[in-house]
């Protein structure tokens, strides 16, 4: 039998679970799921921001840090988020990380009574706290003000700018939420308002990206912009398929795409990405490098780990180098 060898799964099971939460009083107690965790590293140390559901469907993020990337400790505290404009929000969820000119950002959906936004905030510039200032976060913008998901901010300004990909929500899936196939560009001068500036990438009809959203921020490469992003089947009858892939955008106008892997790089296979609150989804939404070069590129030998939801229900890691993801963009 063939394998593809571009990522692999380096536990053999999920790497935190539900069992891996304490109680976090009043909120939190025996909570039902923990998934979709945004990662960044800092000075060495691997932290998430952690997405939990309670017994109540409430939502909550929680922070948990590690020194190997594999073994972490979680908070005893959910991160407060304070400053947000008076909205009806009922979760605040699936939170992306990046580093940025020294400071940490953190991008989350919201469902809101007027549909789905997605909010930027920062950090109070505690890198050196344990969670890394993701306990206290401060309201910075509201992307675009239109309804959307998954937006993931660059790492760096490009041309001046700072630049985010997001996935405004338009198709309306099967028995599902409102979904989208079209990646966007926006642009800001100051992280707030946001401009829309063009389409990146849309879906492909039929095959295993119908619906896409980006996962993971962008990870700055030799060969361009590596980004990792979802892509939902959603011509089976029973369920949708929630795979990865990836793709190679310029690294001076990242919304031009440069190369994008044909195939799906990791797909539910194992148990516990085939079963649980949503069946057959892996939802990639944290990735750190091992190691960068002196211009803060990630080699072709630096290896990427992918934090990622499984089945709405476990976070899992998956991992593979720059350079066997690279290649497969060219698949
Ligand atoms: C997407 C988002 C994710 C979720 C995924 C699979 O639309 O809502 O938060 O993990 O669906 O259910």
């Amino acid at each position: 039998m063939s394998e593809n060898n571009t990522l692999i799964r380096p536990l053999n099971g999920p790497l935190l679970t539900r069992e891996s939460l304490p109680d976090l009083l009043p909120d939190i107690v025996d909570a039902s799921s923990v998934f979709n965790p945004g990662a960044v590293v800092i000075a060495g140390r691997t932290h998430l921001l952690l997405r939990v559901q309670t017994r109540g469907r409430r939502t909550f993020c929680v922070p948990a840090v590690s020194d190997d990337g594999l073994s972490f400790r979680v908070s005893g505290q959910s991160s407060q988020f304070t400053g947000l404009p008076d909205m009806c929000v009922y979760h605040n969820y699936d939170p992306r990380l990046t580093l940025l000119e020294g400071r940490l950002y953190v991008i989350t959906a919201l469902d809101t009574d007027d549909g789905g936004r997605c909010a930027l905030w920062r950090t109070n510039n505690l890198l050196d706290a344990e969670f890394a200032g993701l306990d206290q976060l401060e309201f910075v913008s509201l992307i675009n003000n239109q309804d959307t998901r998954n937006a993931v901010l660059f790492p760096e300004r490009i041309a001046g700018l700072f630049h985010l990909l997001h996935r405004p929500n338009l198709t309306v899936l099967n028995r599902g939420p409102l979904s989208g196939s079209t990646i966007q560009m926006s642009v800001s001068e100051d992280l707030k308002p946001w401009q829309d500036a063009g389409e990146v990438m849309s879906g492909n009809p039929h095959y295993w990206d119908e619906l896409i959203g980006s996962g993971p921020p962008p990870i700055k490469t030799r060969h361009g912009w590596l980004h990792l992003y979802h892509g939902v089947a959603t011509h089976f009858q029973s369920s949708n398929i929630y795979q990865v892939g990836a793709v190679l955008l310029d690294l001076n106008h990242p919304a031009n795409v440069l190369a994008r892997t044909r195939d799906n790089i990791l797909e539910p296979r194992e148990s516990w990405e085939k079963m649980g609150q949503v069946p057959n989804v892996v939802f990639p939404s944290g990735a750190t490098v091992s190691h960068e070069d002196d211009e803060g590129f990630a080699p072709d030998g630096a290896m990427v780990r992918i934090y990622y939801g499984a089945a709405d229900t476990v976070v899992a890691v998956a991992e593979g180098t720059v350079g066997a993801i690279v290649k497969a963009c060219h698949q």
